[in-house]
């Protein structure tokens, strides 16, 4: 590993981070955000996004200075990056090593000229062609889906599987490919046989009764 990939401002690796976990403040309470960030630290996650749907940049600045401080250190002590969804200047903000963004959030250029040349911009993507064109601009990597439909990413229709081992081929071989959207235990045998490396899982991670064995467990499953 050289030693850009193991501390902060990195891009990501395929190779390491199989498991991307994120940290949706739909499923966690507040007063156990730092808590689960550990348990998904522990089980293995390769990367960890806060993900604030309903909050302002203002109140997703808020959240990570003041009331939940813990979860930047938390990913620092473990060496795994943290992505901020949504907003650059925040993740500017809070140290994060990287910025997520959607489909519609505007270009690359705009985030680079706000988050500089260092920092990871991952861009969300709902076909083969977006991917091919996200690979194109220079994002760091992608999210791929959603595959299926899914509570955590109301109204948008499932991609399924059949444009995974494309994308892999084109775009996977160059930046991170993350499969998104209705990752499940019992459907990552087939997520994975459509050629899928590395996967998103939120709702049934944070769902989980023991965050941290299911964590390992899927960590074990997507690295054999
Ligand atoms: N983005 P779950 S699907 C945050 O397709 C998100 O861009 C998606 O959550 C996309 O694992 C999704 O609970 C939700 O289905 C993934």
């Amino acid at each position: 590993m050289q030693e850009s990939d193991q501390n902060l401002g990195c891009r990501l690796s395929a190779g390491v981070a199989r498991l991307y976990g994120i940290l949706d403040t739909g499923y966690v309470d507040q007063n156990r955000m730092e808590e689960v960030a550990e348990a998904l630290l522990m089980g293995g996650v390769g990367v960890l996004q806060f993900r604030a749907k309903g909050h302002d940049e203002r109140g997703v600045l808020k959240l990570l200075k003041e009331e939940v401080p813990g979860i930047v250190p938390l990913c620092r002590e473990y060496g795994v990056p943290f992505i901020v969804n949504d907003f650059p200047e925040v993740a500017v903000e809070v140290g994060a090593d990287g910025v997520h963004i959607g489909q519609d959030d505007g270009s690359l250029a705009e985030v680079r000229a706000v988050v500089g040349e260092k920092m990871m911009v991952g861009r969300s993507t709902h076909s083969p062609e977006q991917a091919m064109v996200a690979l194109a601009e220079g994002f760091d990597y992608i999210g791929f889906g959603p595959l299926f439909p899914t509570p955590t990413k109301k109204g948008r229709p499932g991609i399924g599987l059949e444009g995974i081992g494309e994308v892999q081929k084109q775009v996977g071989s160059k930046i991170p490919v993350f499969c998104i959207g209705g990752i499940k235990p019992d459907n990552l045998e087939l997520v994975l046989a459509s050629g899928a490396r590395c996967v998103v899982i939120v709702s049934s991670l944070l769902q989980a009764d023991d965050i941290t064995s299911m964590t390992r467990e899927l960590v074990t499953r997507l690295n054999q």
